[in-house]
């Protein structure tokens, strides 16, 4: 089995009933380009709407809580998000470390409650500045993946995806050379082949996040082990996402 390049957009805490027409034009793209997998996390508020609205790609969440119900006031839980629509969550992004103070492990109970449920997760990764340049990224993030990977995963390679993003990456329009890339998904595919033996931990998909846009998209897709991306900032409008799923197939 060999998995289709997955692109995937984030839309972060952007997006009111007025991106719905942004959604149906991505659909309306992406059942053009079916060598690609494109799918799209809005805000909770519309991922029932999108979802309604979808027919070719899949709809996820950017987050959830760790237990499926109780008195969390405003949490949502993967049994929820599922409900409306979700098919797989975004964990462990890491301006919901940031913000929220999420933990390795808190991140790991959400990734079980996740698959409980029946969502695939996108599990998130990646150093800050000082870590790289210290020349501790690859310790940094194999040690954030040791501690917020579930013990047992059942279908591994269609339900677990990783993505990494340099924290220094995100939102700033700088990205790392196709070198740095093309190093840390190897210490990540490593990583997961041992995890997981080689047949499974050769396919999970492993996304670059991190400043993505249509100009640079072709290159580091080009990169050894880059399954795809996660796109935050391009992909709120049709055009600029959909210029980067076409870089993709
Ligand atoms: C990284 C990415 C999407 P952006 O967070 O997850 O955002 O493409 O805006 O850097």
């Amino acid at each position: 089995m060999s998995l289709r390049p997955y692109i995937v957009g984030n839309w972060k805490m952007n997006g009111t009933r007025a991106m719905l027409s942004e959604a149906r034009a991505i659909d309306r793209a992406a059942q053009r380009y079916m060598k690609v997998e494109v799918a799209v996390a809005p805000p909770f508020t519309l991922i029932h709407a999108v979802h309604r609205e979808a027919e070719q790609i899949a709809v996820g969440a950017q987050d959830c809580h760790a237990d499926p119900d109780g008195a969390h006031t405003g949490d949502i839980s993967a049994t929820m998000a599922a409900d409306a629509g979700a098919k797989f969550v975004i964990l462990g992004h890491s301006e919901r470390r940031q913000d929220h103070g999420e933990s390795n492990e808190l991140v790991r109970s959400k990734a079980e409650a996740a698959l409980e449920a029946g969502l695939k997760v996108i599990l998130c990764c990646g150093e800050p500045e000082e870590k790289r340049d210290e020349g501790k990224a690859e310790e940094f993030v194999l040690t954030q993946l040791k501690l917020s990977l579930p013990d047992a995963m059942e279908d591994v390679v269609e339900r677990l995806t990783i993505a990494y993003e340099p924290i220094w990456a995100i939102g700033t329009g700088r990205t790392p050379t196709l070198d740095d890339i093309a190093a840390m998904h190897g210490a990540i595919r490593a990583f997961l082949v041992e995890r997981f033996g080689e047949e499974d931990g050769g396919q999970i998909r492993i996304l670059y996040g991190g400043s993505v846009k249509p100009e640079n998209a072709r290159e580091i897709l080009g990169v050894a082990n880059v399954g795809g991306a996660l796109v935050g900032g391009a992909s709120l409008t049709a055009d600029s996402f959909m210029n980067i799923a076409l870089a993709a197939g």
